[in-house]
């Protein structure tokens, strides 16, 4: 078990600059207006940086810088750019360790998932990325004997990404991977919660790729993501955040036709078959491990399995079994290895948290445990906390229907299978499922009939660069990882040719 030291005190890996500015062309420039906010860490609730309070005028800026590195690392052939990509890759492994506490210090996750999940994703994914780009195959079409239709995969140009705060270094690779594979230049703008690590990431890999080609502005939603997002010199926007952000992003994106990819909200059901209960074995025990993880990442994740619904002649034995399970899960301090719950990102998300665990009370929703914020102590008593809450009521219900985005999960029963589907699919999202049961047919058959762009079938909350992940319904559309998404990055050119003298 390692505690590590918080930045800014002694012994500690990271180091933080006193300020961050926009990061355009390939080095550091203030913001045109001269502002800058505080960057709060939510494991104590203080100020550790801070950062330029970016404007529409730096985003033309970096536009600017964007546009004229794009031709040029367009055009580096794609075995180059693929090794850019792998060398990214090893810095980030070989620092992994620094990142992942700079992360854990800035966004209140436990350590353990940083170091675990977060960054070894980032490096894979950078990979992942280079060897999908290398082995990328064009196509040609014989049309007559002397005519052929030709297909190349093209850049877009400049690309512009709006990240959350959740997964801060993860969200922006699994943007950045694949528009960097695909030749693009990017304009980043990181959550105004968590903009650090990303800088901290740029630092380590700024010396390999030319300036210009990636560029971050910091900032606010509307300051800064507007403006990105209605660029007329962007070619795409891809944003992860709210649904209702997310409906933003399309309006401004309309002005100049730009395509966008939007990975939203999420309600994720999480269903348990009665004969997930048939043995006390280790797949059952499995189970109970896959109900808990609606608590990962204190609940912070757009597919949060935050509605478990458990088959009716189980639901007592399995839901006792899983509360005390979920019980038994060490909360407190996100530097400490031993941790599996951390800080909620900001003051913002515990008052939203907090606000729903109110409303579920008022719905008349059944506390089955937890309910209520923590306080730590010590330095840790500032900070944003919250038990892990378990509700036991009906899909009806508001905490069944609304995204609350913290360690909270709201139980109902169901009969049969058909209640099972009907109830997974009553809600406006359709981002995650998970699906447990011991008979294959039945977990094929639920994967299919739920309405999600990714359903895990005993298992949950992986996230490998090979498995395309994306919404249905108001979870959003276009994908991200697997090598489809380099579609979502480039476009085809067709060359018609003709190879004959001979008149038309
Ligand atoms: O999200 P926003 P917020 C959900 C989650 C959370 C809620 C609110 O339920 O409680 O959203 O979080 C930028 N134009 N998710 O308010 O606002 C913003 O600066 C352009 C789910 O932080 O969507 C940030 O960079 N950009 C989610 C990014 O959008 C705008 C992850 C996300 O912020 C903008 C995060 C605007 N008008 C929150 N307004 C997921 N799907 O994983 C904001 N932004």
């Amino acid at each position: 078990m390692t505690v590590y030291a918080a930045p800014g005190t002694a012994g500690s890996i990271v180091e933080y600059k006193s300020r961050y500015d926009n990061f355009i062309g390939g080095e550091y420039v203030p913001p045109v207006k001269g502002q800058y906010f505080e960057n709060i860490t939510p494991v104590t609730g203080r100020p550790f940086t801070e950062i330029s309070r970016g404007t529409a005028e730096d985003v033309e800026r970096a536009v600017d810088a964007a546009e004229g590195a794009s031709a040029a690392w367009g055009r580096t052939p794609p075995a180059d750019r693929a090794l850019v990509l792998n060398r990214i890759a090893d810095r980030i492994e070989a620092n992994l360790e620094q990142l992942a506490v700079a992360e854990s210090w800035e966004n209140g996750k436990p350590v353990r998932e940083t170091l675990a999940a977060d960054l070894p994703l980032a490096v894979d994914h950078f990979r992942y990325f280079a060897a999908a780009i290398r082995s990328q195959e064009g196509h040609s079409s014989q049309l007559d004997g002397d005519t052929v239709a030709y297909h190349f995969h093209e850049p877009l140009g400049v690309v512009g990404q709006i990240i959350p705060w959740n997964f801060p270094i993860l969200m922006a690779v699994w943007k950045l991977a694949p528009a960097l594979a695909a030749g693009n230049a990017v304009v980043l703008k990181p959550a105004e919660q968590t903009p650090a690590s990303i800088h901290l990431l740029v630092d380590l890999i700024t010396d390999l790729l030319p300036p210009g080609v990636l560029n971050v502005v910091n900032g606010f939603g509307v300051e800064v993501g507007k403006p990105l997002a209605q660029n007329k010199r962007i070619r795409k926007v891809a944003f992860t955040g709210e649904t209702t952000t997310g409906r933003l992003i399309m309006q401004y994106a309309s002005e100049n036709l730009i395509p966008v990819t939007l990975e939203l909200g999420g309600k994720s059901p999480n269903i348990f078959f009665s004969d997930v209960a048939a043995a006390d074995d280790a797949f059952y025990d499995k189970a109970l491990e896959g109900f808990t993880l609606f608590a990962l990442n204190s609940g912070e994740v757009c597919t949060c399995p935050s509605r478990a619904l458990i088959q009716s002649d189980i639901y007592d034995d399995f839901l006792g079994a899983a509360i005390e399970r979920t019980r038994r899960i060490t909360t407190g301090n996100p530097l400490d290895t031993a941790t599996q719950i951390g800080a909620q990102a900001s003051n913002d998300q515990l008052e939203k948290i907090l606000s729903y665990i109110d409303i579920g009370k008022q719905e008349g929703a059944r506390v089955a445990l937890g309910g209520e914020r923590l306080v730590h102590d010590g330095d840790l008593a500032g900070g944003y906390y919250v038990a892990p809450t378990i509700f036991e009521g009906h899909n009806k219900l508001r905490i069944f229907q609304e995204e609350i985005f913290g360690p909270v999960v709201s139980v109902a029963r169901f009969d049969g299978y058909d209640d099972a589907i009907k109830t997974a699919n009553d809600t406006l999202y359709g981002l995650g499922a998970g699906v447990w049961s011991r008979n294959g047919n039945t977990a094929y058959r639920a994967g299919r009939d739920i309405q999600a762009g990714r359903v895990w079938v005993n298992n949950y909350h992986a996230y490998p660069a090979h498995a395309a992940f994306g919404g249905y319904k108001q979870s959003g559309f276009g994908r991200e990882n697997h090598q489809m998404m380099l579609d979502h990055y480039q476009q085809t050119k067709n060359l018609l040719v003709s190879y004959s003298e001979n008149a038309l």
